[in-house]
C-alpha cells in the first residue's frame, strides 16, 4: 500500500478503535460512525482525507481493517478496539485449530496465565500460521502457538469472527495452547 494510504489507515485505526472522542465522535452500536462526520472531524483537526483515498484504504487495504455498511454512509474498524463497543458479532464455529503469534519474552507468562485480552476487547487469533507469524513479527522474532479452538468451543468457550477473518475469544486458558 502507498505511504499516503498507510498514514490514513493508521489515523483511522487510532480514532475508530481507540480514541473517537478525541475527534468528537461517538461510536454507534456495532462500532459505526458516519463517513461524513468522520471526514469533517478529521478535516477540522487538520487531517484532510480525500474520499477516494478513504475508499481505497477500506477496500484495498490487505488486512481489511475497516468496512463500510451496506449503504456506504457508515464506516467502522472491523476489530482491534480498546474503547467499549458492542461489535454485534454473532458466535461462530471456529476451525479445529487456530494460531496466535507472539514473541519469546511473553511466552512464560502466556503458558502460565493463558492468552489474555489486555487492553483490547478480545484475544486475537489467526486462521493460519503465516498470519500468526506476521502478527508476532510486529514485536520481534515470532513464536507461534497453536490453539485447540475446537476443544475450547466444545468446552463452552464462545468464538467470534470479524469481517477480516480475525478470530476473537475472551481468553485462552493455558491447557489449550501448544507451541508450534
Ligand atoms: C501478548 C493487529 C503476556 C500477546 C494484528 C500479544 C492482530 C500476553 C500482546 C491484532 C499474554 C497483546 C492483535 C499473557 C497475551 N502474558 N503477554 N498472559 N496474553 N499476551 O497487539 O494479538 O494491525 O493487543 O501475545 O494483526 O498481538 O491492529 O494483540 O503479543 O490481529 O489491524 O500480549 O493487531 O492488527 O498485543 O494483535 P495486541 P496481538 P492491526
Amino acid at each position: 500500500m502507498e505511504k499516503r494510504l498507510v498514514t490514513i489507515s493508521k489515523y483511522l485505526a487510532k480514532y475508530l478503535r481507540h480514541a473517537p472522542q478525541d475527534l468528537g465522535l461517538e461510536l454507534q452500536p456495532g462500532g459505526w460512525v458516519s463517513v461524513d462526520d468522520l471526514l469533517a472531524a478529521a478535516a477540522k483537526h487538520g487531517f484532510t482525507i480525500p474520499y477516494d483515498d478513504l475508499v481505497e484504504v477500506v477496500e484495498i487495504n490487505d488486512k481489511r481493517r475497516f468496512s463500510f455498511d451496506d449503504t456506504g454512509d457508515l464506516i467502522r474498524a472491523n476489530q482491534g478496539h480498546s474503547v467499549e463497543v458492542d461489535l454485534q458479532l454473532s458466535p461462530a464455529d471456529p476451525p479445529e485449530t487456530l494460531y496466535h503469534g507472539t514473541v519469546d519474552r511473553f511466552l512464560s507468562s502466556i503458558l502460565e496465565q493463558g492468552l489474555i485480552r489486555g487492553k483490547r476487547h478480545h484475544v486475537h487469533l489467526s486462521k493460519d500460521v503465516e498470519t500468526a507469524r506476521r502478527v508476532g513479527s510486529r514485536r520481534g522474532k515470532p513464536v507461534i502457538l497453536l490453539v485447540a479452538s475446537g476443544r475450547m468451543q466444545a468446552d463452552g468457550h464462545a468464538f467470534y469472527v470479524s469481517a477480516n477473518d480475525v478470530w476473537l475469544t475472551d481468553a485462552v486458558p493455558p491447557g489449550y495452547l501448544t507451541r508450534v
